[in-house]
């Protein structure tokens, strides 16, 4: 089924410069970028965005890091991409992360590991209305 997700590369990652190769891996696997820009993420959209970790003890540190530089938010369409995406990025905890995925080959950091994807189609649709305009969505 073709799907859309939302996946961001983290400030980490774009501090390193590597969002280009990070994009060009989705590309490659041959999904359609459907919506694709560099922006600093407000406190607010990030508390919503991490809505559902918002009683854990890191939620704070979270939401620091995450508006704490520039992240490169992608909508990421094709065949069962939110899925697909998810295993491309790998485990949470990069240490965990099988080489071969993104996390597993440019993270080593729990806090900062480089890349989100959603992780359910209701989450995808509630992350991409978060981040993006219908009018930024060029299918
Ligand atoms: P994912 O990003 O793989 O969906 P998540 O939704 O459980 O993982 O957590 C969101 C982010 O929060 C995760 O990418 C890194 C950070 N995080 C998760 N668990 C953490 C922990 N125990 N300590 C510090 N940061 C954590
Ligand atoms: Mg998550």
């Amino acid at each position: 089924m073709t799907e859309r997700t939302f996946v961001m590369v983290k400030p980490d990652a774009t501090a390193r410069g590597l969002s280009g190769e990070i994009l060009a891996r989705f590309e490659r696997r041959g999904f359609n970028i459907v919506g694709l820009k560099k922006t600093v993420m407000t406190r607010a959209a990030a508390e919503e965005h991490y809505a559902e970790h918002r009683d854990k003890p890191f939620f704070a540190e979270l939401v620091e890091f995450i508006t704490s530089g520039p992240v490169v938010m992608l909508c990421v369409e094709g065949e069962g991409a939110i899925g697909a995406s998810r295993t491309m990025m790998g485990a949470t905890n990069p240490q965990d992360a099988a080489p071969g995925t993104i996390r597993g080959d440019y993270a080593l950091d729990l806090g900062q590991n480089v890349i989100h994807g959603s992780d359910s189609p209701d989450s995808a649709a509630r992350e991409l209305g978060i981040h993006f305009a219908a009018s930024e969505l060029i299918g």
